[in-house]
């Protein structure tokens, strides 16, 4: 065909897509008209998802695939690649497949960039070996704090129906570098493990297995009992480990290449080793057991509630520490990323470097259950890396993120929540990529590399995060959130009968004296779970990060803050801040509009709109009910409150926790609340 024929139909239909995108290309938009020259003397599934990757998108020199075997290369492991640029071609190389696959996705990444791919010498390798998303998603297709929609899994449908998206999700993961998927609920139905649903699970794996992609499922404890009709789940009983034995070979004969499983026990209700008086590391080991013959792990969290009355905040570390060097070599303990439940800000988890003795990996909250779910704007790449501030990524086997993917057209809700899948595996490849390069990056691909967009959105994203913090829980406050589904304030909500560790006052303890929960060591004295030269920085109040004053400390509402301001006004001015800030985006994204299709400047407008609104009601909400307890006066520049106390009080979301408020379900500013 004639170039300039070619040439107009493409520029045609990259018009069309101008005005019609409804964001379900995710940041794989590119587009292309000539088929590449891609040479490759190998073949498999993987390698012919590369070849056509390529030959259909990449716009360069002939590419070339190669398998090496050379010292170099395997230095830089199963799925690390080089790509080198020569006068006539680009050579990919790896020892594997994989890597093969990894190094297509990155060139591609580059020229949708609009990277100079004339002279490239890179070698890459990931971080770590598990780069797992964790879906909470349960079989009834409802996703708990799941925000874009109901489950990709159409389990319903499984086997016969396979849906076009399975592979779509494949690619999109294998091209930021995750390797796993878990893809039930972490509050496990014992139905996953029934014969009819690992049937279902191995049409999946079949589908993922060519990206790189393991399946792993999250297992309930209790399985024996409720599927294997046995009267115990006791880990020590033989007749249960015998069960779990058979369990494990028959997924093994379907999915031979099966990761493994992911336990939440006797935390929330679940079931777990704990019931029958034994450790957490007995219940881990006696499913490992099953596990080792076939290389699979077990991923055993750390999220649990002692039943002590111990600060919230050392209860992970108390149970296990003493269990440090217990587990079996394939048990890898999945520890949150702080010590209570993926708040705005939380500081790292002291279980972090506390367990030398046994592999650990951080699970990360990509879906925004206290972030505004998908309405706010919020990039957590700062947040993450915020965590390798404190731990090394050294120490860590592996990662997991709770996705936020659904089956919204644009799999994530909020078109910038996209970012934060994308991000969550570009840093789980490599933790040493700084927020601003994969926003960067994420945005030129998403968008258009137009520096008149790139750059102005990539500061709203860097600020996006930290605004949200202040317009929520700034200076270390946290959980003061509404109960159950977690959307908007409710520093006051009190439930007859809750665990008081479920409640706000506990995390922010207001009084007349002042605010924030004392952990120093002459509080609940959870600093000595730091190491030595931490604790003593987090139990000063005068060394204590600002960022996590209440969360350490019992502050005066007098109290002098480094600004010079009293805690009062520096509090008041924190939220103030945030609103601003949700204002400001809301300004650049207006400006935004040349640079954006339609569609998805109108939904991205939208929820800034209610990101900005509830920007207020989390203000007002806060300051008006501390105010009860401090009883001083709004400093100069903070605006005076346009909800009133007493009817935000009133205020109960008719959602679940599978759901995302629309904006006719929240106080408005014009409403009749004023
Ligand atoms: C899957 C928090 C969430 C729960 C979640 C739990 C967990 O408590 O609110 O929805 O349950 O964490 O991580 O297990």
């Amino acid at each position: 065909m004639n170039k300039k024929y070619l040439l107009g139909i493409c520029l045609l239909s990259f018009g069309l897509t101008l005005f019609a995108e409804d964001g379900s290309k995710l940041w794989l938009r590119q587009a292309s008209c000539e088929k590449a020259s891609v040479c490759c003397s190998i073949s498999s599934p993987t390698i012919a998802i590369a070849r056509e990757e390529l030959a259909s998108l990449w716009r360069g020199k002939a590419v070339e695939l190669q398998l090496f075997a050379d010292e170099a290369h395997r230095k830089l492991g199963k799925e690390g690649y080089t790509i080198r640029t020569s006068d006539e071609k680009i050579v990919l190389g790896s020892t594997t497949e994989q890597g093969l696959l990894y190094a297509a996705y990155h060139l591609l990444r580059l020229q949708a960039e609009g990277a100079d791919c004339t002279r490239l010498d890179i070698a890459e390798e990931p971080a770590f070996d598990v780069r797992v998303l964790n879906h909470w998603d349960n079989l009834d297709g409802t996703i708990e704090r799941g925000y874009a929609g109901k489950s990709l899994w159409q389990w319903d449908e499984l086997s016969d129906t396979v849906s076009a998206r399975y592979q779509e999700y494949a690619r999109a993961n294998a091209s930021v570098g995750i390797n796993g998927t878990v893809l039930n609920n972490v509050n496990a139905s014992v139905k996953i493990l029934s014969s009819e649903y690992l049937e279902k699970v191995r049409v999946l794996a079949d589908i993922f297995r060519p990206y790189g992609i393991k399946v792993y499922l999250s297992v309930n404890f209790a399985s024996p009992m409720q599927l294997g009709g046995l009267s115990t789940a006791d880990p020590l009983n033989e007749e249960v480990a015998e069960w779990w034995k058979k369990k494990v070979h028959e997924i093994y004969s379907l999915i031979p290449d099966f990761g493994g499983f992911l336990v939440k026990a006797n935390s929330e209700g679940q079931p777990g080793p704990c019931d029958y008086g034994r450790t957490h590391a007995e219940g881990a080991n006696m499913m490992a057991r099953a596990l080792k013959p076939y290389g699979g792990i077990v991923m055993w969290r750390a999220f649990v509630y002692s039943p002590s009355d111990a600060d919230r905040a050392k209860q992970a570390y108390l149970e296990f520490k003493p269990l440090d060097g217990k587990f079996l070599d394939n048990v890898i303990v999945q520890v949150k990323n702080g010590p209570i439940d993926f708040q705005p800000r939380e500081p790292y988890s002291p279980l972090f470097g506390a367990m030398p003795h046994t592999p650990l990996m951080a699970e990360f909250q990509v879906t925004q259950e206290y972030l505004g779910h998908s309405n706010h704007l919020a990039y957590l790449a700062t947040m993450w890396k915020e965590f390798y501030r404190y731990v090394s990524p050294a120490s860590l086997k592996g990662v997991a993120g709770v996705a936020n993917i659904g089956d919204d057209t644009n799999w994530c809700g909020h078109d910038f929540a996209q970012a934060n899948w994308y991000a969550y595996g570009r840093l789980a490849w490599n933790p040493l990529l700084s927020s601003e390069e994969i926003a960067k990056e994420w945005l030129a691909q998403t968008f258009t590399s137009d520096p008149k967009f790139v750059e102005p959105m990539t500061q709203v994203m860097m600020d996006s995060r930290e605004a949200v913090v202040d317009y929520m829980m700034p200076l270390g406050l946290h959980h003061i959130f509404a109960w159950s589904h977690h959307y908007g304030p409710e520093p006051w909500c009190e439930v007859s009968g809750a665990r008081a560790d479920w409640l706000p006052s506990y995390y922010h303890q207001a009084d007349k004296k002042g605010l924030g929960f004392d952990r120093s060591r002459s509080g609940s004295d959870a600093v000595s779970q730091y190491p030595d030269s931490l604790a003593h920085v987090f139990n000063s109040l005068e060394l204590c990060p600002e960022e996590f004053l209440l969360w350490f400390h019992h502050v005066d509402w007098n109290h002098s803050l480094k600004s010079g301001r009293t805690l009062w006004d520096e509090l008041c001015y924190k939220y103030q801040q945030g609103v601003d800030k949700v204002r400001e985006f809301q300004k650049v994204w207006n400006q935004m509009k040349p640079y954006v299709d339609e569609e998805r400047f109108q939904a991205v407008a939208k929820r800034l709109d209610i990101q900005a609104n509830d920007a207020v009601w989390w203000k007002d909400a806060c300051l008006e009910y501390f105010r009860t307890y401090s009883h001083m006066k709004y400093p100069e520049g903070v605006e005076a409150p346009v909800f009133k106390l007493k009817e935000l009080k009133k205020v109960k979301l008719p959602i679940s926790n599978y759901e995302c408020p629309s904006a006719d379900m929240l106080p408005r500013k014009n409403s009749s609340l004023e």
